[in-house]
């Protein structure tokens, strides 16, 4: 019987466990605080958030499973083992809500919604003429499994698209790619609507700030849907408000949640959502779990395992 100790301190939680149930019958479902004795046998961990040094103290844990497809959550704590397995999140849910995320907002800045809105909050019969999409340049950083759908989702509408990862990729049609820090700067001056979907680590952290946000396009645009360590929030606020900038939408920020009294709230170029770009979807998040334990427990590599050296 496969033992999961879960963690997840929010409301509206109590949807894993029939979810569990359904991919893994007979699968023993423990909710924390009631993970049992460490000596119980071998389990799974399955959290967001988890306290800190709760993981280390349950040695039969024999990987932990991230709820989500980051894992700054879990690797903040310095006692989790070296050697136990941290397994990031990329179920088919979790792609699906990205693209619709990004998808829709990528129209709202291409569209000028936000311009709209206060517009109609003014009653001011304010007419805005966009560009077609295919003279929109798109550049999406990171193109992992979250950047790879959104792409998806965007090619059809036919922007001009480009992506920039840390490794090279192969050519492919409809999108031009950018790698390394070389090719970074090329990147954002050919980029109009820039969507960060990159994982927080050393490297990725502070990297759109005022030198290098200054080098995009006049009136472009930020939607950050990866982690909020990505953007100089300071920075961004002086090149919104000196017009280099025309908006951003922040899905993610560096402290969460956002403090009710931060400034950005009111911001007229900003739009801010609770991190919920996507949101990890029980059922096939479930199914995920079940399929990689059972890797696991055939002797194979379970699948997305963090690599620790390079942060993701
Ligand atoms: P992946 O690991 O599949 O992809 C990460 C991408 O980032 C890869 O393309 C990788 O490059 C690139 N990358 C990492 N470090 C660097 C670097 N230093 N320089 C350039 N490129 C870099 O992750 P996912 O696509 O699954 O998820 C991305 C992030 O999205 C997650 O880490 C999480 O933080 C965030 N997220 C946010 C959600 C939300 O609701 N707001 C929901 C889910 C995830 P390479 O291809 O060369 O390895
Ligand atoms: C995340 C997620 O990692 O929600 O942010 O999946």
């Amino acid at each position: 019987m496969t033992r999961i100790l879960f963690y997840l301190d929010e409301p509206g939680k109590d949807v894993w466990r029939p979810a569990f149930e359904a991919a893994m019958p007979g699968v023993e479902f423990l909710d924390y605080p009631d993970w049992g004795s460490p000596d119980d046998g071998p389990a799974y961990a399955f959290a967001w958030e988890p306290e800190l040094g709760l993981i280390a103290k349950y040695p039969n844990i024999r990987a932990v499973f991230s709820l989500g497809a980051g894992v700054d959550h879990i690797t903040r704590d310095p006692s989790i083992p070296a050697d136990l397995p941290i397994i990031r999140m990329s179920d088919d849910g979790l792609k699906e809500g990205m693209a619709e995320f990004v998808l829709m907002t990528v129209l709202m800045h291409h569209r000028y919604m936000p311009r709209m809105m206060t517009a109609q909050r003014n009653r001011n019969w304010q007419r805005l003429f966009p560009k077609r999409a295919r003279n929109v340049r798109v550049g999406i950083l990171g193109y992992g499994a979250l950047g790879i759908a959104c792409a998806q989702a965007l090619k059809p509408l036919g922007y001009e698209l480009a992506a920039w990862s840390r490794t090279t990729k192969p050519a492919e049609a409809g999108i031009q790619h950018f790698a390394g820090t070389e090719q970074f700067n090329d990147f954002l001056a050919r980029t109009d609507i820039l969507v960060g979907l990159l994982p927080s680590t050393p490297e990725t952290t502070g990297l759109l700030n005022k030198d290098t946000m200054a080098l995009m396009p006049k009136h472009a645009s930020i939607i950050n849907v990866g982690r909020g360590t990505l953007v100089d929030l300071d920075d961004l606020v002086a090149l919104l408000d000196n017009g280099h900038l025309s908006g951003a939408t922040l899905d993610v920020f560096a402290e969460e949640p956002l403090a009710a009294d931060n400034p950005l709230w009111n911001h007229e170029k900003i739009n801010i959502t609770p991190h919920i770009a996507s949101i990890t979807r029980p059922e096939t998040a479930a199914e995920y779990v079940t399929k990689n334990i059972g890797r696991i427990e055939a002797g194979l590599q379970p699948e997305n395992v963090l690599d620790r050296a390079r942060g993701y």
